[in-house]
């Protein structure tokens, strides 16, 4: 495979390019560090306790070329204090993840939430209420080949924004240079949510169906399935405010399928590798937005059931 190699001279720190620490060393960590790295960024992996390597190559394999990059490695016990942090593990572990690294934060430090699902973000605020939290949601289509080596199957988009903040941070023009297809969103709940949406109604079905994404468009028995989710995802949708995102909800849906009919949802992907899913902070949150608006949603409930049974 052709290779291509990035050994950048480490940046100079300013506020436009700050050290930014990379909490989550999946697909979706390694894709952004690799990427800001060799963009010019100073980017560093934090790995769990006991790791002992001090560097890490990083390799995306993307359209049959290879690009490897070695990023500097430090743990929470040999790690300075650190101002920007990048948090891109599973949901469930973002809680436990940050508090591992506590002490390193500082007043105002900033934190990119780059997380499947919802719900996360509230819990983090009432914890660290002095920290500077941004979210964001992506499109990019990455899986795990092994550890620290990854795939990059589909040019996504990704959106950051905070709520209240029309104008980005210095930081961003660094990041809109480094990551195609990356933009400052002044709605970022409505991105996630129409994202949220769209997880709600693929992943939990492809999961429990061990099918490919293009297969629920395919398959009428699994079609049926699809557009009654879409009627109970786009009802709640509808109840939380988000009136464009329930109307264009089975159009939206449909689109992602055929744009990603070859991928293996992520539910899926951790359920083949005998992980704990998602499903909490996808169908999970979306349940509990329901029950607050006082909606049924006896599809959903038996979904989430269903994959607890089946997956977990
Ligand atoms: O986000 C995804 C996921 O797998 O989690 C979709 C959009 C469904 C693509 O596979």
């Amino acid at each position: 495979m052709p290779q291509a190699a990035f050994n950048p001279i480490p940046p100079i720190l300013t506020a436009q390019n700050p050290n930014w620490y990379i909490l989550g060393a999946g697909a979706i960590g390694c894709l952004n560090a690799g990427r800001l790295s060799s963009s010019g960024c100073n980017v560093t992996l934090l790995m769990r306790k006991g790791t002992l390597q001090t560097s890490l190559p990083i390799i995306i394999d993307r359209d049959g070329t290879r690009t490897t990059q070695r990023l500097p490695v430090v743990t929470p016990d040999n790690c300075k204090p650190i101002s920007h942090l990048l948090i891109t593990t599973k949901a469930y572990d973002v809680h436990d993840a940050v508090a591992s690294i506590g002490h390193l934060l500082r007043k105002n430090s900033t934190a990119v939430l780059m997380v499947n699902g919802m719900g996360i973000a509230e819990q983090l605020r009432k914890d660290w209420p002095h920290l500077h939290f941004y979210l964001s949601t992506t499109t990019e289509g990455a899986y795990s080949i092994a550890p620290q080596h990854i795939q990059h199957t589909g040019q996504g988009e990704t959106r950051i924004g905070r709520q209240g903040q029309n104008a980005p941070p210095p930081w961003f023009h660094q990041w809109s240079r480094a990551i195609d297809s990356c933009f400052w969103d002044d709605n970022i709940e409505s991105a996630l949510w129409a994202k949220l949406a769209v997880n709600c109604v693929i992943n939990p079905l492809t999961a429990l169906h061990n099918c490919s994404n293009g297969e629920l468009g395919q398959r009428q028995e699994l079609t049926e399935h699809v557009a009654t989710l879409c009627n109970e995802v786009s009802n709640i949708t509808h109840a939380a405010g988000f009136e464009q995102i329930a109307a264009a909800l089975p159009q939206r849906v449909a689109s992602v399928i055929a744009g990603t009919a070859r991928n293996r949802s992520s539910m899926l992907q951790d359920v083949e590798g005998g992980r704990r899913t998602e499903i909490d902070y996808i169908t999970g949150f979306l349940l509990r937005v329901a029950d607050q608006f006082g909606i049924d949603a006896p599809y959903n409930r038996a979904l989430i059931q269903d994959i607890k049974n089946n997956a977990h």
